[in-house]
């Protein structure tokens, strides 16, 4: 057994204890009451998940185990040479919640490593979809293909597998998975937009480095890649994508079937989609105003005419948070100091200042404040990756770290099958003493 994976198994034995203790003698004990508007409204707040790995504040934002997105891009090893922190070394701290050294980071590399040989079938797959198939939809089949891989099914299946051990071979299959994602990724975009002239790996780099030679794209995208995935890897379990992948699995359906369904979340536009959305509305102002900067008063007209029009603006607002998103602040500080002079920066920029006004004016949204996907699409655009179709599915193989931690752990402390319980309109109405 691997050094990390021992470090699980004692990890998850020794907190396994605390979620029995609640459970048993502490179960009828009340966490809060829930209403009317939460059980029509997507069950907004509703406390029903429990994740250790990631805590998202409505007015701080994220924390990866306790600590925020500076926090976490200070403390862990970086690449020598660049300025982000190794892929496999932030995995490890969302599995352990332990700072890695640089001994524990070049061991899940070369776990990582050992696994990353995608098999041949995927690819013929991918070669043989329609040509207009979207990125998102042929990086969910190609997980899903892999199905027949499961460590978990095959232990599952001789009958002798303990609950106590699901979380074991459920940990094979999510670095097994986690290490060809990149390869994956990267096939399904030179295949789709570079006429399919594949670059081959190389075993000699880590993670975000690899994903960068393979994408085809020069220094310092390999950091892009490195922020990009740590930053969208997980963002407590309610949203639609985590919570996808928990629910899925939560009948024991293992990672490639769970993990495929959270790539079909995440493909909406309320959701991961929304930073391809961003990118097309951008653009949509540049024709408009023939590449040049629009002035405030002029971007402001743009955003009233979307909202006019019956449209959300993508990458504003947020189901939970409350002010700007940390994600969207790290990678605006990326832009000033790597591109501060770009002109989709200074929309996007432009944005900011636009935006939240006119979103607190109209009175509707909760939160006017920028999320994530507002931001994130300029930074690939500057580096080259135009073809912004793609671009959710970066964020699926980032979203793909956490959510793989998190089933990890879930089947770690034996959490059961998820099924809450609906009502009907009559029901709410007798609550709410409506006589018909
Ligand atoms: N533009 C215009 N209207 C907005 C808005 C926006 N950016 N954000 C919210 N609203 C509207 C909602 O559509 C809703 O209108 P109705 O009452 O007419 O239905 C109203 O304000 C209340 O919504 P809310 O309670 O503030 O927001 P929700 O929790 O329902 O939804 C969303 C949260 C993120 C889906 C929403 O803010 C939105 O649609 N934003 C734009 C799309 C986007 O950026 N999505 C990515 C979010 C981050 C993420 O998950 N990344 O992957």
């Amino acid at each position: 057994m691997s050094r990390l994976k021992k470090q699980v198994q004692d990890k998850i034995e020794a907190w396994r204890p605390r979620t029995t203790r609640l459970l048993k003698e502490f179960g009828n004990t009340k966490l809060q009451e829930i209403t009317i508007e939460q059980a029509i409204g997507g069950a907004r707040n509703i406390k029903s998940l429990v994740t250790d790995i990631s805590y998202l504040d409505p007015n701080e934002g994220i924390r990866f185990r306790g600590f925020t997105i500076p926090e976490v891009l200070e403390k862990l090893p970086k690449v020598p040479g660049g300025e982000m922190p190794y892929v496999e070394g932030f995995f490890f701290f969302l599995l352990t919640g332990d700072i890695p050294s640089t001994e524990d980071v070049k061991e899940v590399a070369e776990e990582f490593k050992k696994r990353s040989a995608v098999p041949k079938y995927v690819f013929d797959i991918l070669k043989t979809m329609p040509k207009d198939s979207h990125p998102m939809v042929m990086l969910s089949t190609a997980i899903l293909s892999m199905q027949r891989e499961s460590e978990f099914v095959k232990e599952y299946n001789t009958g002798k597998l303990k609950k106590n051990d699901y979380w074991s071979p459920t940990y094979e299959d999510g670095l097994n998975l986690l290490a060809k994602l990149p390869e994956i990724a990267a096939f399904i975009y030179r295949l789709k937009y570079k006429d399919g002239k594949i670059i081959a790996s190389d075993p000699n780099l880590d993670l975000g480095g690899n994903f960068a030679h393979m994408m085809g794209i020069a220094k310092p995208y390999d950091d892009v890649a490195r922020m990009y995935f740590i930053l969208h890897s997980d963002h407590e379990s309610g949203n639609v994508s985590a919570h996808t992948g928990h629910l899925v699995s939560s009948a024991l359906s293992d990672l490639y079937y769970s993990i495929s369904a959270m790539v079909n979340g995440l493909a909406g536009p309320l959701h991961g989609l929304a930073n391809q959305e961003v990118l097309a509305w951008i653009q949509g102002v540049y024709k408009q105003m023939d590449g040049k900067i629009p002035t405030e008063e002029e971007m402001k007209k743009f955003v009233r005419d979307t909202l006019q029009g019956g449209q959300v603006i993508p990458g504003f607002g947020h189901a939970v948070l409350r002010k700007t998103d940390p994600r969207y602040m790290a990678q605006r500080e990326f832009c000033l100091k790597h591109l501060p002079k770009d002109p989709l920066f200074q929309y996007v920029d432009l944005l900011f200042k636009v935006v939240p006004p006119i979103l607190l004016e109209q009175g509707k949204a909760k939160n006017p404040w920028p999320n994530v996907d507002a931001q994130s699409g300029v930074i690939q655009w500057y580096y080259g990756l135009k073809e912004y179709d793609f671009y959710t599915v970066l964020f699926a193989v980032g979203r793909a770290l956490g959510v793989v931690a998190n089933i990890i752990w879930d089947r770690g402390l034996g959490y059961p099958i998820e099924r809450p319980k609906s009502v009907t309109t009559a029901m709410l109405e007798e609550v709410a003493g409506i006589k018909s």
